[in-house]
């Protein structure tokens, strides 16, 4: 018996909430009309908004000191689609899941889909994995997958990649993902042009089995597991990929995965501007790849990126299709409230930068007006939009409260009955 969210508990919750949600929804109608903005026409776009979540994500996460493991952990993609189901009971802007391979890999792809379809979940972009070397592999990835000297491992990655895309279109994704770890810990090491052309080589291959209404994402690091090096460390050598292997391929921004105070809003313009944004990892971090929850540290950050975003739909970029996802690591929460105030969080920037006056700021961008143009985006960064969120939620049939009522769900603790402790805390982000 699959546990979901009872949709009379959901009710009986918002029942609750709903007056007060209504009458701050009223307040926030009058507040932007005298703005020209139509707050019925904002809340229909939040109601479309979706970000997908990250199948790991599901499960605790770690570090490379010790990861320990929560109650009731899913012990299996099945599992993890039942928890993801439960995020989308309640948010209802989560509807699609971006599975890992070979972590999420099973003998039997069209149960899988069964299995989703079950459970109205659809699959977002396939993530392949090539940093780790699987039991009695032949041909390690120690020093790298795609951009290795040996020929021996790039055919090997190049082969898992290729297998990614056809258990992808089982499941109906159209979108690889490829991150890859390579890279070098001490200066001469590696030769960066050969490493580079070598990487391009095994990426071709890849991109050549496309299937033609795929993309192909890259996605950029700066360093980990690399300390001195990394083939594709910025979004600089990612865009030459993507330029250098075709349309199809588009360059994804993992938040974390910047230098400190780097201005990613900018490198986001350039992407869009040479229709090279396939994407976005959503998290937030203080100091390395920390994947902690989307806004929870730099939320006008967050919000910066979405006014790139939301100006590129305003002046129909040519070419604009992102696709959002979340890719974080719950050490000490639970994954559930995290990836649902997370998606909330996420949605949230989207709104308030619907709210921004793009004809005002155009005008104080022209005249340099720097102040207005700075306020113009405060503006609409520091209008508290929840009563737009929790109405798309609950005109979606999700809960006002996300977290509240998961708790009052007693998910957790229903499914640590179900799901034995899997022990062993182990180290490592899964
Ligand atoms: C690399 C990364 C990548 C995933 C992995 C789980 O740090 O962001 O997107 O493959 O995390
Ligand atoms: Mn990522």
């Amino acid at each position: 018996m699959t546990l979901r969210i009872d949709k009379g508990l959901i009710a009986e919750q918002n029942d609750k909430l709903l007056a007060d949600v209504q009458q701050d929804y009223d307040a926030l109608g009058a507040k932007l009309a005298r703005q020209d903005i139509d707050i019925e026409a904002i809340t229909a776009q939040a109601e479309a908004f979706q970000i997908a979540v990250p199948s790991w994500g599901a499960g605790t996460g770690g570090t490379r000191f010790a990861r320990f493991p929560g109650q009731g952990e899913p012990r299996n993609i099945f599992e993890k689609l039942q928890d993801c189901a439960v995020i989308n009971d309640l948010s209802q802007c989560t509807e699609r899941v971006s599975p890992h391979f070979p972590w999420d890999k099973v003998d039997d792809f069209t149960e899988l889909k069964g299995v989703s379809d079950n459970l109205n979940l659809k699959w977002d972009s396939i993530n392949s994995n090539t940093f780790q070397d699987q039991p009695g592999q032949e041909h390690s990835y120690k020093y790298g997958s795609l951009s290795n000297t040996s020929q021996a491992s790039r055919e090997l990655a190049i082969e898992h990649n290729i297998d990614c895309i056809k258990w992808g279109q089982i499941l109906g994704s159209k979108v690889l993902t490829v991150w890859v770890g390579d890279g070098s810990n001490h200066p001469g090491q590696s030769h960066f042009q050969h490493a580079f052309e070598r990487y391009l080589e095994s990426m071709k291959k890849i991109y050549a089995a496309l299937p033609s209404d795929w993309e192909l994402h890259i996605e950029h690091k700066m360093f980990e597991p690399a300390f001195y090096s990394t083939v594709i460390q910025d979004w600089g050598s990612n865009i030459l990929a993507a330029m250098e292997l075709g349309e199809q391929a588009k360059s994804l921004v993992d938040l974390g995965h910047h230098a400190p105070n780097v201005n990613i809003e900018m490198i986001v313009s350039r992407l869009i501007q040479f229709k090279k944004l396939g994407g976005f990892h959503f998290n937030d971090s203080k100091y390395g790849d920390d994947d902690l929850d989307s806004g929870s540290l730099h939320p006008y950050q967050q919000f910066l990126i979405f006014n790139e975003l939301v100006d590129a739909e305003y002046r129909k970029q040519e070419g604009f299709k992102p696709n959002y996802m979340l890719d974080q690591s719950h050490n000490v929460t639970d994954p559930i409230e995290s990836l649902m105030n997370s998606a909330a969080s996420v949605q949230r920037s989207y709104v308030n930068a619907l709210l921004v006056n793009r004809v005002a700021l155009s005008e104080y961008q022209q005249n340099n007006d720097a102040l207005m143009a700075s306020n113009t985006l405060k503006n609409a960064f520091n209008t508290d939009v929840s009563p737009i969120l929790a109405m798309a939620r609950v005109r979606k049939g999700g809960a006002i409260d996300p977290i509240a009522t998961y708790r009052a769900s007693g998910y957790r603790a229903a499914v640590a009955e179900k799901r034995p402790n899997s022990g062993g805390s182990g180290s490592g982000i899964v």
